[in-house]
């Protein structure tokens, strides 16, 4: 192997630049990537999803082709090594987080599993924005990824269509996903031929209205306003229309029993307009209205990733109608069948107020909806979609989510997977289940202090990758408690910085802890979301006031990881003791980094939401920490109208202590009173979130595991039970069941 290597280096490689160097060992790596085979047979999964969050793959894929050591002793030789191209590649931000990871992780899987199928997504040629912290606050910078060669490779599979009046070219680029067999599947991007990233100046900011300039620049571009939710939508038209005429030309010779050879899974309702169009080319083909609407249905399959009612999609029927104005009949004609259905009006598709609930669309005319854990899909049938699941009960199912191992395991943690195979053998690498094993040592002393001290090790990475990037100093010796996740309020990271606080005052106040705690976050938020802005604003405040008091900053401190994508998710996962999963119960539909922390593990400090519920009765209550209120009691305030955040703050001086102190002098004297007022306000006054409603128990909670963590071996045991647990979580397990109960490919 290594001469074939070789064949294909013929740099100087003791003195070319990184970029001479990057670009040679890409080439070779798409070169190599030949040999693995592109999955064949008669039926075809499609995973639609405006978002593929893919990460770097430059060592991913030398793994999968089995040369990633061989390079490296090469690279060695001469000075160089793999991590040196590691931090030259760009990492495409193609999604928000965790619905592209999941997507990620699926393709991986489909891969590894050999199953045919493929991604259909977009080429964003800047993705997420780039957070820069700046004066304790996030801004927004564009973050380019394609000014150099990268995994996206043009193909001849070009269409033209008009969105409106305009006319458009999109071109497909194909990403090769390795599977860590003999297999590879295409990640398919389209992209605006005529897209022109001069539009952008500085920041993100670009000419909203330029369609046929600015389509496939940003992903979901700021949709606070009109314009954006017009470009939003343009740009799922523009997915679903190219992505479409993808499956049309490679099926065109059997349209009439499309579905035997295509599934089509969308990745929530952002490609559902696909319904509508798949439908008008059936028609336009002679196929007969009911015999149309069939095919449609039978092809489609659709997943729910959220219960939130702000993010269920609905779009006005006017914007339909002005990117493409026969949609719109087709649309009506669609609700009078659904209406033909049903005579509940919350099964409508388009509303009174001539909304079209793009949920309702996909549920009808597809042959599966799944939630994405057991709570989850539970929630959906018994409540938020419960008239749908009246009506069609056959179609509800649940996918529990997973992650690949191989990323999240085998790639981030070598030492943890090496050690492991010594004591299990590795056919773990290929069934995930037999990391059950790993359970008849959990009380094996010397198992528990080499796992300890691979998380130091890991401990000690991640502090000199910190170093290296913000020049941050972290105390090793440290428990290590991590929350990285988009912001959002009901993800709850305001209770997180109310337990700071309030550790805060406690050290003031003369109660040390055993030993120091670091708090990290990583997260970023939506540029129109001025709350979860306000939250990031908090922390980073405290954070300074901490790290300037002599009493305090020895016993903790917190960080604030910049600009947090999957390569950061690499270094923080492995290192972590304490996983924070403490959204609000109901609210967070599965969550994919509670799993992929247990699997490294960390214990998990949690409520009984998404897949924390999985989770705690797979390794019993006494291997994880579950604090809060229950879905049920939650739903009922709801429904209720009953909770009152003053109640809980008036009623616990340590709450009141930990609220007040947002807007204290010392706060306000190095951050903004803006953003600090209307923190505070909202915790008094509305918290919808319900935070202060858990904050007691979060904070009991936490402390008794910090005291846990002192009974070195009693912790140890714990963590091996959760690794040996983990195997579940595997998205090979997630996607055999896909193919099993929705897809059906041989
Ligand atoms: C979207 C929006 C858009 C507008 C305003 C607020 C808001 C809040 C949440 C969302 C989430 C969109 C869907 C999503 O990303 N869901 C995530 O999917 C993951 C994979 O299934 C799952 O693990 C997470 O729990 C779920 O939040």
């Amino acid at each position: 192997m290594e001469k074939k290597i070789l064949d294909y280096l013929t740099l100087d490689l003791d003195t070319c630049t990184t970029d001479e160097l990057y670009n040679e060992v890409l080439s070779m790596t798409k070169e190599m990537s030949k040999i693995k085979k592109e999955v064949t047979g008669e039926r075809t999964v499609y995973y639609m999803s405006a978002e593929f969050l893919i990460g770097k793959l430059l060592s991913n894929n030398l793994m999968n082709l089995g040369i990633y050591d061989e390079l490296e002793s090469i690279l060695v030789k001469h000075g160089r090594s793999i991590t040196e191209l590691e931090d030259y590649e760009p990492e495409p931000s193609l999604g928000n987080g965790g619905l592209g990871r999941l997507a990620a992780c699926f393709l991986d899987s489909i891969a590894t599993l050999g199953i045919k199928g493929e991604g259909l997504g977009l080429l964003y040629h800047f993705g997420l924005f780039k957070q820069v912290f700046q004066n304790n606050q996030q801004t927004e910078h564009k973050d380019a990824w394609l000014d150099r060669p990268s995994w996206a490779m043009p193909t001849d599979f070009k269409t033209t269509f008009k969105i409106g009046d305009v006319d458009v070219v999109s071109r497909m680029y194909k990403i090769d996903v390795l599977g860590y067999n003999e297999y590879k599947i295409p990640l398919n991007l389209f992209d605006l031929e005529s897209v022109d990233e001069k539009l952008v100046s500085d920041g993100i900011r670009f000419d909203q209205e330029k369609l046929e300039s600015n389509l496939t620049l940003f992903l979901y571009p700021d949709d606070s306003n009109e314009k954006g939710l017009r470009l939003r939508f343009a740009q799922q038209f523009f997915m679903v229309k190219s992505g479409l005429a993808w499956i049309l030309e490679n099926h065109k010779n059997h349209l009439e029993d499309l579905d035997k050879h295509a599934v089509i899974q969308i990745n929530d309702t952002h490609p559902a307009m696909a319904i509508v169009l798949l439908y008008q080319a059936l028609l336009k083909h002679g196929i007969t209205n009911d015999k149309a609407l069939k095919i449609v249905e039978n092809t489609f399959a659709y997943t729910n990733h959220t219960i939130l009612a702000e993010a269920l999609e609905k779009w006005p029927i006017h914007y339909f109608e002005s990117v493409d104005h026969s949609l719109v009949p087709l649309l009506h004609e669609l609700n009078e069948k659904a209406k033909s259905r049903s005579n509940d009006s919350k099964t409508l598709i388009i509303d009174e107020q001539g909304l079209v609930h793009m949920a309702a669309l996909s549920i009808h005319f597809s042959h599966s909806t799944n939630g994405v854990a057991a709570l989850h899909t539970d929630i959906l049938k018994n409540t938020e979609l419960k008239h749908f699941y009246d009506l069609y009960p056959d179609k509800f199912n649940n996918k529990t989510n997973g992650i690949t191992f191989r990323r999240w395991l085998q790639f981030s943690n070598p030492e943890l997977t090496k050690y492991i195979e010594s004591l299990i053998g590795s056919e773990f690498k290929e069934n995930a289940m037999e990391l059950e094993k790993l359970s008849q040592f959990a009380e094996d002393n010397t198992v528990q202090k080499e796992i300890e001290n691979i998380k130091y090790m890991n401990k000690k990475r991640l502090a000199e990758f910190l170093k290296r990037e913000q020049s941050i100093e972290i105390n090793v010796d440290s428990v290590f408690d991590i929350q990285i996740k988009r912001l959002h309020e009901y993800k709850r990271q305001q209770m997180n910085l109310l337990y700071a606080i309030d550790m805060v005052e406690e050290i003031r106040s003369g109660k040390i802890p055993s030993r120091p705690l670091t708090m990290f976050f990583g997260s970023k938020a939506a540029p129109a979301y001025t709350l979860a802005k306000d939250i990031i604003h908090a922390l980073l405040v405290l954070s300074k006031i901490i790290d300037n008091d002599p009493i305090v900053s020895p016993h903790l401190k917190i960080v604030f990881v910049e600009n947090y994508n999957v390569t950061k998710a690499e270094y923080l996962i492995p290192a972590c003791d304490i996983s924070e999963q403490i959204s609000l119960a109901s609210k967070e539909a599965s969550g994919t980094g509670n799993m992929k922390f247990m699997l490294n593990g960390a214990l998990t400090l949690g409520t009984l939401d998404g897949a924390n519920v999985e989770i705690s009765e797979l390794v019993g209550s006494e291997n994880i920490y579950i604090f809060g209120e229950s879905s049920e009691t939650v739903i009922a305030h709801y429904e209720h109208e009953d909770y009152v955040s003053k109640v809980y703050y008036e009623d616990n001086v340590r709450i009141k202590r930990a609220c007040d102190f947002l807007v204290t002098e010392e706060m306000l004297a190095l951050g903004n009173q803006t953003n600090l007022d209307r923190l505070y306000q909202e915790l008094l006054n509305k918290d919808w979130f319900m935070t202060l409603l858990d904050l007691e128990d979060y904070i009991n909670t936490k402390n008794r595991m910090l005291e846990d963590y002192e009974d070195r071996e009693a912790w140890n045991t714990k963590v091996i039970h959760n690794i040996a647990k983990a195997g579940f979580f595997s998205s090979d397990r997630t996607i055999a069941q896909y193919n099993e109960e929705i897809w059906n490919i041989k």
